[in-house]
């Protein structure tokens, strides 16, 4: 008899690391995780296994098959959008090639226990693209399938990893005689900018918000690399994570859709220097845009429309703008540093 674990590629990272103690704090099955890097000290007893290695190690998810009965994947590895633009082919080979595998791993783990695998892909608002400043600012809050041309290559590889975990779940080998899909069931949600108290965010281009909070904590000065007026689509760490378990938990009778938004607040970058310097009254931060980096940020929306996760699932982020900050972050961040 193999053993039931959900799998969590990517663990080491961000999402990963609040991920790893919600789950094991229900302590409904165990949990095997994949990433190049060690997870800290305190999470390595959270889980059954810790494989240090790539996702496009193909012994790697063999060994993984043959051990244990993955019934619920979390695929988090990725390479981030600011990362992946200065090395495209890595981006797409870690975010396109690692996630194809991971899909054709929950395949075949699908296939030979003989019940569906939920398949949970974190996508990003990333896979939008707005043309210009003029159409982001009357776009007003984005559907799931209005402006899906990203400029990134991080974007495009999410967005087409999207319809990969839609082909998979729905169409996977159309043309056999005997039905093959409905093995992978495959759930995104489209993130906007995560902001953690724990952790700090690398390779990303909305990680300004993050930065510009811990480098305050810190005492250190900080220099943003986005304009004042800029906007986009934020949330806590904890509620990003609330979300991913709530569509992990969802009936799937009740899911309308493969890809889904989420928010919660979408301040301007001013707004939130306000609300750091509110919160550390030394700090620092001064305004100093790197214009390609910007044109990323400007080609993101300014909002999104979430209203399909509220009423599918139940998304309902516990913070808004004013109480993540004076509830989660500033608190936590100055008992942090
Ligand atoms: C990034 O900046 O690349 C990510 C994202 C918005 O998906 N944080």
């Amino acid at each position: 008899m193999r053993k039931p674990v959900i799998l969590i590629t990517g663990a080491s990272g961000e999402i990963g690391h609040g991920l790893i103690e919600d789950l094991s704090a229900r302590q409904e099955t165990s949990i095997i995780t994949i990433d190049l890097q060690p997870l800290p000290r305190e999470h390595r007893d959270l889980v059954d296994r810790e494989y240090l290695g790539s996702i496009l190690e193909i012994h790697l998810l063999e060994r993984i098959l043959a051990e244990f009965e993955v019934r619920t994947v979390f695929h988090l590895a990725a390479l981030l959008s600011t990362r992946a633009e200065f090395s495209p082919m890595a981006g797409h080979q870690v975010n396109v090639e690692g996630t194809l595998k991971l899909l054709d791993f929950a395949q075949s783990q699908g296939e030979s226990h003989g019940r569906p695998v939920v398949f949970l892909y974190p996508s990003s608002i990333a896979a939008y693209g707005l043309p210009d400043l003029e159409t982001k600012s009357t776009a007003g809050r984005l559907k799931e399938h209005e402006w899906n041309q990203p400029t990134t290559m991080y974007g495009c590889n999410k967005l087409y990893c999207e319809h990969l975990g839609r082909y998979y779940a729905d169409h996977y080998k159309q043309l056999a005689a005997e039905t093959l899909s409905g093995k992978v069931d495959f759930r995104s949600i489209r993130f906007p900018g995560l902001i953690s108290a724990e952790t700090v965010p690398s390779g990303g281009t909305s990680d300004y918000a993050p930065e510009m909070i811990h480098a305050a904590a810190r005492g250190e000065p900080y220099a943003c690399f986005v304009r004042p007026d800029t906007r986009i689509p934020f949330m806590t760490m904890p509620d990003a994570v609330n979300a991913l378990l709530r569509l992990a938990h969802a009936d799937r009778s009740n899911l309308s859709r493969a890809v889904y938004n989420i928010a919660a607040f979408n301040p301007s970058a001013g707004q939130i220097a306000e609300l750091v310097q509110r919160g550390f009254p030394e700090a620092k931060i001064s305004f100093r845009p790197d214009l390609k980096r910007q044109a990323i940020v400007d080609s993101w929306p300014a909002d999104v429309d979430d209203s399909a996760a509220r009423n599918d699932w139940g998304l309902d982020p516990e913070y808004d703008l004013e109480t993540a900050f004076s509830d989660y972050l500033i608190p936590r961040i100055r008992e942090r540093y």
